[in-house]
């Protein structure tokens, strides 16, 4: 952990299915016509038009917890313990939670991912997401996160094993950002580093460094409403897009 607070933005992915395990997991649990949503935290507000799935990890336990009235978050319970305390929900103090998820009873859960160009996308495992990390919810965006290429490359590719449909994990991967090397930066670099799967830890590292430079400091989008601008300048107001809207929160730690 390093000594300055990450600003995160907090995505409100809208659950608009759920998977039969996590239903069933919530039956009598939640008011009628409560509005339930995934909340990934991320560092790249401006590559959400790319996001093809939300990753969770399936070991892991969740809580939803209530935002306020109606709405309800899916967070890990350290998550919902940092939200109550920065005023995140309309209560402070202990989060109210309102049932437990495992990780894997979320998984084929359909949400709607804001400002995507693919509107509905499922949730799927990823076994390196740390519970000691942001909300415990990862959105998934292959075409600048290199961690992400990798997994949605080994789930199309290992779908059975994985417990899922294969289509869930091959949605189009856009060109969100245009850099001097390439617009699928992600893609670019998982191959060129020969990057055969998300347990290449090192190699995913350099990856992972050497696109988050290129993409913030020579980066230009290349889509939505800040298309022309560079990355630097259109993070902060994709940002503020996104919770000027109620489809996004700030959440540090
Ligand atoms: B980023 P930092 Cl396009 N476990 O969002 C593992 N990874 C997590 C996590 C957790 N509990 N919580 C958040 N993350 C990921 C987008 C993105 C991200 C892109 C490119 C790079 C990138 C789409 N995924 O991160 O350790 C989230 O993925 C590379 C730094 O706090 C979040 O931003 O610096 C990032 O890691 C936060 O990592």
């Amino acid at each position: 952990e390093g000594v300055l607070p990450q600003e995160y933005t907090a995505l409100k992915l809208k659950v608009l299915e759920w998977a039969p395990a996590a239903a069933d997991a919530l039956r009598g649990k939640l008011p009628e016509g409560a509005s339930v949503y995934l909340c990934p935290a991320t560092l790249r507000p401006e590559t959400m038009y790319g996001q093809t799935c939300c990753f969770v990890g399936p070991s892991l336990t969740y809580g939803v917890f209530r935002a306020r009235e109606n709405e309800y978050f899916v967070v890990t319970e350290r998550a919902a313990r940092n939200m109550a305390y920065q005023g995140i929900f309309d209560k402070d103090g202990v989060p109210e939670k309102a049932a437990d998820l495992q990780g894997s009873d979320l998984i084929g859960t359909v949400v709607h991912a804001p400002l995507s160009f693919h509107p509905r996308v499922r949730v799927l495992p990823m076994d390196t997401v740390l519970a000691t990390k942001g909300t415990g919810v990862v959105t998934s965006v292959p075409s600048d996160s290199p961690d992400d290429y990798a997994m949605v490359t080994e789930l199309a590719k290992k779908a059975d094993f994985y417990g899922i449909q294969k289509e869930w994990a091959e949605l189009d991967i856009i060109p969100i950002i245009q850099t001097p090397t390439s617009d699928l930066l992600a893609p670019y670099l998982v191959k060129k580093l020969k990057i055969a799967s998300p347990k290449d830890a090192k190699q995913l590292l350099e990856a992972k460094e050497l696109a988050y430079k290129e993409g913030f400091y020579q980066g230009v989008m290349k889509v939505g409403d800040f298309k022309g601008e560079k990355v630097e300048v259109a993070k902060p107001k994709v940002r503020e897009q996104l919770i000027q809207n109620g489809e996004a929160f700030a959440y540090s730690e």
